[in-house]
């Protein structure tokens, strides 16, 4: 039976684990905060990350900035030397040139890297729906995609060069922003408006307006809940990302570049451990309307 190790059991992370376990597949468990290890039930926690890589052959990471998926892999616990052959499949989001360098290294390790970022939030990994783009080796992920499709119900190999998975992520966050920035100024208008609005998102998510954000986001925003699904500082981690491939390609952005501005806002209010949809409240800000006031 192939061993499974996950690593970074945060919001998403914990979603994905779980999925695993309840397919039924050996996994073997780390991160930083121990007790989020012993939390996923099924799962064996690994007292260190030599530990997890010895035991383990297919490695599935998912933790937050670029910084954090080199200690973890070529750190002091070294997980890619205990590993020493297999796969790593990097689910964070992280730069698409340091992912070259580090798929680079670990090839030299005999480890196949695939860099995987997710898209789906966190209902998605809860649910095994996310959306998972993929860069790397094609035979490495025929191997990884039966485990992947526990939380996963769209996996698609982007290239084979490493980082591509990661590029398309970029893509991927330049809609997520400009859709919320979307959601939110379209909701502020039908409260001005004094529309119903959650009969108005009924109304409208089904036509060619509608987006993820808007459909999953929007009740959320009118419940005035701005509980995660993904945090603004995570967020604006990603947007770092876009706008530096963006100017390293030399192509123009200036939707995202304009929702990073309004997140930084919000983060200079302390706001930055809140859900991304909560954009919304720098256009109350401007616009001194209230959703739901
Ligand atoms: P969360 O919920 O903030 O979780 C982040 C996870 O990453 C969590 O398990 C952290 O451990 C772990 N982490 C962060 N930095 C480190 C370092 N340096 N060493 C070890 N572990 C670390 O983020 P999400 O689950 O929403 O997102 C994860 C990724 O998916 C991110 O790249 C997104 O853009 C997409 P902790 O529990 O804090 O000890």
């Amino acid at each position: 039976m192939t061993t499974l190790g996950f690593v970074g059991l945060g919001i998403m992370g914990s979603g994905m684990a779980r999925n695993l376990v309840d397919a039924g597949h050996d996994l073997v468990v780390w991160n930083r905060t121990r007790e989020k290890a012993d939390a996923v039930q099924g799962a064996r926690p690994a007292t260190s990350l030599t530990e997890l890589g010895w035991e383990c052959d297919i490695v599935f990471v998912c933790v937050s900035d670029t910084p954090d998926v080199e200690s973890i892999t070529f750190g002091e616990e070294g997980l890619v030397d205990a590993m020493g052959g297999g796969t790593l499949v990097d689910h964070s989001t992280i730069s698409p040139l340091a992912t070259q360098e580090l798929a680079s290294r670990a090839g030299d390790a005999g480890v196949t890297w695939l860099d995987a970022p997710i898209s789906g939030g966190s209902e998605g990994a809860e649910k095994g729906t996310l959306a998972v783009m993929v860069g790397g080796d094609p035979a490495a992920l025929e191997a990884a995609h039966p485990y992947m499709s526990a939380y996963s119900s769209s996996i698609v190999h982007v290239g084979d060069q490493p980082g591509s998975g990661q590029m398309a992520k970029m893509v991927n966050q330049a809609l997520v922003v400009v859709n919320q920035l979307a959601a939110s100024e379209a909701l502020l208008l039908a409260q001005a408006a004094g529309l119903d609005l959650a009969t108005t998102i009924s109304a409208v998510e089904g036509g060619a307006g509608g987006s993820w954000m808007f459909s999953n986001r929007g009740p959320q925003m009118i419940r005035r809940d701005w509980s995660p699904g993904f945090t603004i500082d995570l967020q604006q981690k990603d947007l770092r990302l876009v706008l530096d491939t963006a100017d390293d390609l030399g192509v123009p952005v200036p939707g995202t570049a304009l929702v990073f501005q309004l997140y930084r806002a919000l983060q200079a209010r302390g706001l930055g451990s809140e859900g991304n949809h909560a954009l919304v409240k720098a256009l109350e800000e401007i616009s001194g309307i209230e959703l739901g006031g």
